[in-house]
């Protein structure tokens, strides 16, 4: 056995020599000046503990972010119609279902917790990312072929998150300074980024429980600043823990403090615009879409306004029609005025209208449901419904419903709002409100509905 063990050893031996005197010729022993050699990073408080304190708010926080990312996907019926913004998705698509139309604030909860998710866990991303800055500086760049496959996975980790925040915070501020367009790239990035976080939270996972096991939060939390000890390293592959540690000049405690501190003002400065309420509200300082709007009865944030939208009052005025067309070919078999939609049963329900980028906002609506209007176009055991818009071309100016948001007790076309007409910029003549939809769907001065059975 040992004769035939000493046969098969001398090429693969060979082989790793050589390997490992390439590489070793592409990075020196000895550490470039600056922050590769070990001494560098001298803060007391970076360590595998720290590190893994961050990472079971971020492992638990993000996981629930990156869900409600991909169930705001789904809300959009990309199946149906001219719904989806990313066709080529091939099979990321494989989880769809259909998005169902209760409870009423089902959209409202999925993109509060993921927008306002997204935000609060900022300040946790940020932490963790400084806690970890010695192993971007990691001394040689690639040791093994494991080691350097983990590395390319952070691309994706880091990568794609830094990609998701970015993106996400832009799109809500309106600041369409990149050159693609946000769904696409936010629902790719978002594959990419949870690739990187399932390979990092299995290979991550025993050292974040060994680590948590060095300390209490408890007890950490009652350390001051002249009792903080520097972290020690757990073994000799532990890059956090400071070789050569500088005296504390924050303790633990104050660095947890200061994170969780800028959560909860990054939550209590947003939270509003989802939540609702005075109170919330008035303190919503970082809302995108504002705090107040008077008192009217269509005092309310406007996503798009008429203006922008291309559509002028006098298109909604007398010579309005609301076209339904029965099938695909096209046939209008009614047209309705105004006068004619507020003829028809009239249903009043308080339903919100919850926008993609957090904002919510929740109105009492009344109109007529959508499956009255199937009824009329003659095709009473409704299938999907198209509805176009006033807007003519334009991302959402047409959104295809499915059968169940039709037929759902509470879907309306919308006439009035909080008991007056709605204002132009709020769809007038005519809008369609879904219950547990997402705003973009709410489509605005309606001019056709389409139904097919
Ligand atoms: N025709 C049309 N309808 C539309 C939009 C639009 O751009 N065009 N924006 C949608 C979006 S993204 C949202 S969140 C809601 C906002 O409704 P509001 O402006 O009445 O608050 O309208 C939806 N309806
Ligand atoms: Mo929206």
């Amino acid at each position: 056995m040992g004769a035939r063990a000493a046969l098969v050893r001398p090429p693969r031996a060979r082989l790793n020599a050589r390997t490992l005197l390439s590489l070793a010729r592409l990075f020196p022993k000895t550490p470039p000046p600056g922050p590769f050699r070990p001494g560098f990073w001298r803060s007391p408080l970076r360590g595998r503990w720290l590190t893994s304190t961050f990472a079971v708010v971020l492992l638990v926080g993000v996981t629930l972010v990156t869900i409600t990312g991909f169930l705001s996907y789904a809300a959009y019926n990309p199946a149906l119609g001219t719904n989806d913004l990313t066709p080529n998705k091939g099979l990321l698509g494989f989880y769809l279902f259909d998005w169902p139309t209760k409870p009423v604030w089902l959209y409202q909860v999925n993109q509060g917790v993921h927008v306002i998710g997204g935000l609060v866990l900022t300040p946790v991303l940020l932490a963790k990312l400084w806690s970890v800055i010695p192993k971007l500086f990691s001394w040689p760049p690639f040791r093994s072929p494991a080691q350097a496959l983990e590395r390319l996975s952070l691309l994706a980790l880091v990568g794609g998150a830094v990609f998701q925040f970015a993106t996400g915070f832009m799109n809500i501020a309106y600041w369409y300074a990149f050159p693609f367009s946000f769904y696409p790239a936010h629902l790719y990035g978002a594959w990419v980024f949870t690739a990187g976080f399932v390979v990092h939270v299995a290979i991550k996972l025993p050292t974040m429980r060994r680590a948590l096991r060095t300390r209490r939060l408890v007890d950490e939390l009652r350390v001051p600043l002249d009792r903080t000890q520097p972290e020690e390293r757990m073994d000799a592959e532990d890059e956090l823990a400071p070789v050569s540690p500088a005296a504390a000049t924050l303790s633990r405690r104050g660095l947890l403090g200061l994170v969780a501190g800028s959560s909860a003002v990054v939550f209590v400065l947003t939270a509003g615009q989802t939540i609702g309420g005075p109170l919330t509200r008035s303190v919503a300082l970082l809302a995108p879409r504002g705090r107040s709007y008077g008192d009217g009865p269509n005092d309310f944030q406007v996503n798009k306004p008429a203006a922008a939208a291309g559509v002028t009052a006098e298109m909604g005025g007398p010579s309005y029609r609301l076209e339904l067309v029965a099938g695909q070919d096209g046939a209008v078999v009614r047209e309705l005025s105004r006068e004619d939609l507020l003829g028809l049963d009239q249903y009043t329900y308080e339903l919100p209208i919850a926008c993609v980028e957090g904002w919510s906002t929740t109105q009492t609506w009344t109109g007529v449901r959508l499956r009255d209007l199937a009824v009329l176009a003659g095709v009473p055991s409704a299938g999907e419904m198209t509805a176009q818009s006033l807007q003519g071309a334009g991302t959402f100016a047409t959104t295809t419903f499915s059968a169940d948001q039709v037929d759902a007790e509470k879907s309306l076309l919308a006439l009035r709002v909080n008991d007056a007409d709605l204002s132009l910029d709020h769809g007038f003549p005519a809008r369609i409100i879904i219950p547990a939809g997402p705003g973009v769907h709410c489509t605005k001065w309606v001019s056709r509905m389409t139904f097919v059975a």
